[in-house]
């Protein structure tokens, strides 16, 4: 024959990628995969972090829906954004941040770009880190921390270090481990905290706390990398989420801040959000600027506009802007009631655990404190699909559901 098919042959068969190993699949996604093949139909999904309505469904904003109209109605063009994005997107984002009268806005010791979200944000913050901030590579990541905030950082080139933060006895926040750990940095390491609304636990510092990780932060010389990715979700009032970080500001911490409009805004697959740099003054806010664009030009050269237009459309129109507090305000006050609700049911089911956390616990996710073991049950039994850890996002429970969800915890903690 001209031509053995059956052969190994350099023509046909050779391979490039031979080495590269089977990876793991993404530990929450994956749990979604399992949810769609069960056919039980009170399954329920509660590892992924997106809100849904008390029916259980994709909620679209109603000031997102009006942005949007008034958008196409433009016919606006689709050329190139600038390289750090929409100026107006971007002005709206860090003033929402900071507060419209900030005096780091004001003095124009401010750089925001637009970024790919949130992961975007923290991935060109860390990058930036890695590049610059020359010394330390330490990044201090509380324990336990979002999932892939590991990953961005070691991907970026810095090292991952960890702090206490949750107590796993209380179900609480584990203020003097974390005060301990702290005092223990080294200086001029990077800690990272989050604004608001902890991913996994649900567990915040309360102002009084905050102000001495300020003060302590402050003694230790350490640089602050805020991941704000749920302002307005946690207690429905974005100033009042935003407090830590305009706390630090205040006390003199030139902060990088990470945030997002994938939650609060419900724009999870438009990918807006921004990355902020507060720099000494607006000097040096110019040279950090310049840099962030030079790194940003090689990765994917200038972000998309449709969302960060919707964001700053929303941002800036006055009639648009309330409509979206009210609408903030009733997703986080929808999951506090679930909070109740899941809380009253397992006391009337019977359960005689202390589930206050249940209710203490804040934003979109809840640590129940369920063990691995119960986990599996829960799955098993009840159909109720989570992560290993115990978190449930309490966006996924509705008035129709969680006398269900009470009833299988408490089968398998009772
Ligand atoms: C703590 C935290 N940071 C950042 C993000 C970033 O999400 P996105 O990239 O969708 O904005 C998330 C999303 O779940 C999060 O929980
Ligand atoms: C700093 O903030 C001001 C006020 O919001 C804004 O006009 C300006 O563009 C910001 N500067 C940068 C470099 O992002
Ligand atoms: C309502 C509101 O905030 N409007 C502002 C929108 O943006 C323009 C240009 O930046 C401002 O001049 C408006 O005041």
């Amino acid at each position: 024959p001209l031509y053995d098919w059956n052969a190994s042959s350099p023509l046909c068969c050779s391979s490039w990628w031979a080495g590269v190993q089977m990876g793991p699949p993404d530990p929450i996604l994956g749990v979604t995969e399992a949810f769609k093949r069960d056919t039980n139909p009170k399954k329920m999904n509660l590892g992924v972090g997106a809100y849904r309505d008390d029916q259980g469904k994709p909620f679209v904003l109603d000031c997102v829906r009006k942005a949007e109209a008034l958008i196409s109605s433009k016919q606006l063009d689709k050329e190139y954004l600038a390289i750090g994005g929409l100026g107006d997107f971007t002005k709206s984002c860090a003033q929402l941040a900071l507060g419209a009268d900030s005096e780091v806005l004001k003095s124009g010791r401010n750089i925001t770009v637009q970024t790919i979200s949130g992961t975007g944000s923290l991935r060109i913050g860390a990058n930036f880190l890695s590049r610059f901030h020359s010394a330390s590579r330490d990044v201090y990541l509380p324990t336990p921390s979002w999932g892939n905030h590991t990953p961005i950082f070691r991907d970026a080139g810095m090292q991952l270090k960890a702090y206490r933060y949750y107590d796993p006895s209380t179900c609480g926040f584990d203020f003097k481990g974390t005060l301990d750990d702290i005092s223990k940095m080294p200086e001029r390491s990077v800690i990272l905290l989050h604004a608001c609304a902890h991913n996994p636990t649900g567990v915040d510092p309360k102002p009084e706390q905050w102000k001495e990780i300020a003060d302590l932060v402050k003694k230790r010389d350490l640089l602050v990398f805020f991941d704000m990715a749920y302002q307005g979700f946690a207690s429905g009032d974005i100033d009042r989420d935003a407090w830590a970080v305009r706390h630090f500001i205040e006390q003199g911490h030139n902060i990088v801040l990470s945030q997002s409009f994938a939650k609060n805004m419900g724009l999870y697959g438009e990918r807006v959000g921004g990355l902020t740099l507060v720099c000494k003054d607006a000097e040096e806010a110019k040279r950090v600027e310049s840099q962030l664009k030079i790194l940003i030009r090689p990765i994917y050269s200038n972000p998309p506009m449709n969302g960060a237009r919707i964001a700053a459309t929303i941002l800036n129109t006055t009639e648009l802007y309330n409509i979206w507090l009210e609408e903030v305000h009733c997703m986080a006050n929808r999951i506090i009631k679930m909070r109740e609700q899941l809380a009253a049911n397992l006391k009337s089911e019977g359960s005689t655990h202390n589930w206050e956390h249940v209710t203490d616990q804040i934003g979109m996710f809840c640590f129940t404190g369920l063990k691995p073991d119960q986990v599996e049950r829960l799955t098993k039994e009840f159909s109720v699909y989570m992560t290993k850890d115990g978190r449930i996002s309490m966006a996924g429970v509705t008035s129709g559901n969680v006398g269900y969800l009470a009833h299988g915890i408490h089968a398998v903690t009772k």
